[in-house]
């Protein structure tokens, strides 16, 4: 059966996906947001930018003929598998996710685990830090309201507006990092708390390696919440389930 796949991209996982899809001779199309002014290149043909909602996603689903879709998007990108399992379920198209476990804290780690961005924020009230905010760029104003503290950024590109917080510090890199790099960032800036996204996975996860090492605090931000689907944790799980999986399309 012929069989056309749209993932929804932006992560190590789907990057390693899109290569075992390509390495078995899969036909398929990796989608990135077009967050970044220069995404890396994707081992499949790739597409960027936003569909337009729900109902641009179902007419790109019919457009391109595709026959099942695999949303190994961040954990925090929800709007995204969202509008992807409502159109999969509209189009009765096979949907299966590939995500990481959420990290957990280990016995010698300090976490203060909060629900949203909100919580973090409100986490931070009180006396003066030095924060290392590693948490991208989309999310920064809501930290506005906790001036006080001196904060270390890292984002991907240069920002393009002034930034709306007071004392920072900009590092412009992207992922995958090393726990070592991690640890002398947080030494050279006296960092003493860290505000982390649970993102799982290997990429982001340097920082809490440093933070454990250096016995700092962190607040872990709880990722939201999303519908019950269908779920696995690995590329070679993906890989089975295009073997059993059928379309109704049957084509
Ligand atoms: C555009 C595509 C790959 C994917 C690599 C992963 C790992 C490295 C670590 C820190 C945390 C953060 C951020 C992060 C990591 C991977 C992965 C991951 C976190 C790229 C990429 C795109 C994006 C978008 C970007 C967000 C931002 C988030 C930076 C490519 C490099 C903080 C998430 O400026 C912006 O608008 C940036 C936006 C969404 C979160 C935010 O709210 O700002 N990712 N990151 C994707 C698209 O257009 O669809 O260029 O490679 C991908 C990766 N970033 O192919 O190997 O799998 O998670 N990405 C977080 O976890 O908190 C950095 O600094 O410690
Ligand atoms: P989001 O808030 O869930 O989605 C907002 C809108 O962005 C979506 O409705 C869609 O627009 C568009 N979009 C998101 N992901 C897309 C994709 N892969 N392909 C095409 N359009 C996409 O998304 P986000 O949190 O900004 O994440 C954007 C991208 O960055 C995703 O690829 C995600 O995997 C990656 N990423 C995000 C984070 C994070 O912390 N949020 C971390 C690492 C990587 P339309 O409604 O117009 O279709």
């Amino acid at each position: 059966m012929r069989k056309r796949l749209l993932i929804l991209g932006g992560t190590t996982e789907a990057r390693a996906l899109g290569k075992a899809v390509a390495e078995a001779g899969i036909d398929g199309v990796l989608s990135l947001a077009g967050r970044v002014e220069r995404p890396l290149r994707q081992p499949l043909p790739q597409r960027v930018g936003g569909f337009g909602g729900i109902k641009g996603l179902r007419s790109y689903l019919h457009t391109e003929q595709i026959t099942h879709v695999i949303d190994a998007t961040h954990p925090f990108a929800a709007q995204m598998s969202r509008n992807a399992l409502a159109a999969c379920s509209a189009e009765s198209l096979p949907y299966l996710a590939l995500t990481r476990a959420p990290w957990s804290a280990q016995s010698e780690d300090n976490w203060h685990q909060v629900p949203d961005i909100a919580g973090a924020v409100a986490a931070l009230a009180g006396r003066a830090r030095r924060v290392m905010l590693a948490i991208g760029r989309q999310n920064l104003l809501a930290f506005a309201a906790q001036p006080q503290h001196f904060y270390l950024l890292r984002l991907v590109d240069p920002p393009e507006a002034p930034l709306p917080l007071p004392q920072t510090h900009v590092i412009i890199d992207r992922g995958p990092f090393t726990p070592e790099s991690d640890r002398a960032l947080m030494e050279a800036h006296r960092i003493d708390l860290i505000v982390s996204k649970n993102a799982g996975g290997t990429g982001a996860s340097a920082k809490l390696t440093a933070a454990r090492a250096l016995r700092l605090p962190v607040i872990m931000i709880d990722r939201p919440a999303l519908p019950a689907r269908a779920e696995v944790h690995d590329v070679t799980g993906v890989l089975d389930w295009l073997d059993h999986a059928d379309t109704p399309r049957g084509v």
